[in-house]
């Protein structure tokens, strides 16, 4: 589909970024990416997204909104004649709703201390221990929504898959950095299977970071979080 009028602020490596690509790539919308300056912000993003000032922003007709998962919703709503991302079914929609704010509001706040290596001694071993239980959780969330198919989402990816499926890269960045599986066989046999298959998508391969590179950039991004403050 020609969509000029659709721009994407953002940065190949922000998970909630990914968010968005995976639903415009989805419903086969064309886009162009503005990729933002990493440690700076563009008069654009401020100005369109002028309270929490974060990426990514979807601009369509000249018209801003922010916050990844309202994006894929509104995505979702506005080109309908692509593959369906949320549920349509407003209960299943409801607890996709509730997974992925667990996600956003429980889950990530715990772990992204590990991804930036800023946690030692007890409190890493209690952000492992977070994530853990969260997968736990999530297996158990998976077993239901998907109720026996592939994806959260049932056949095909959705709402839920994205939600989670985003933070794929990052989470294997920090396996190799914490040195232990927190996707595994043993306590989330399902999400294993539903990471590989997730991955292979045809609508997440292309816009998923490689691993060796995003594993430089956490080690930027660590750098800079350890550095005294000036
Ligand atoms: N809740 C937001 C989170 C977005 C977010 O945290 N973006 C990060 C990049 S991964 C960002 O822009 N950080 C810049 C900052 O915090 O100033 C969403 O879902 O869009």
């Amino acid at each position: 589909m020609a969509t000029s009028d659709v721009k994407l602020i953002g940065s190949w490596a922000s998970p909630f970024v990914i968010r968005a690509m995976i639903a415009l790539k989805i419903k086969s919308i064309s886009y162009e990416f503005l990729q933002e300056t990493f440690g700076s912000k563009s008069k654009l993003l401020l100005q369109s997204n002028p309270i929490h000032k974060k990426i990514p922003v979807l601009i369509h007709a000249e018209k801003p909104i922010c916050e990844s998962l309202i994006i894929v919703q509104y995505i979702d709503e506005v080109w309908t004649s692509g593959p369906t991302i949320l549920p349509s079914d407003p209960y299943d929609r409801a607890i996709a709703r509730f997974w992925a704010a667990y996600i956003d509001d429980k889950w990530f706040p715990s772990v992204i201390g590990l991804a930036r290596g800023q946690l030692e001694g007890e409190a890493k071993e209690a952000a492992i221990e977070q994530m853990s239980v969260g997968f736990v959780l999530l297996e158990e969330a998976f077993v239901k929504c998907s109720e026996g198919k592939g994806y959260f989402g049932g056949e095909k990816i959705g709402y839920l898959d994205i939600a989670l499926g985003c933070f794929l890269g990052w989470i294997r960045v920090t396996e190799k950095m914490i040195g232990m599986k927190v996707i595994d066989e043993a306590k989330t046999p399902c999400l294993v299977g539903w990471a590989e298959r997730f991955c292979a998508d045809s609508a997440v391969k292309e816009v998923m970071p490689e691993i060796e590179k995003l594993e430089e950039f956490a080690k930027l991004l660590q750098a800079m979080y350890r550095a005294p403050p000036k």
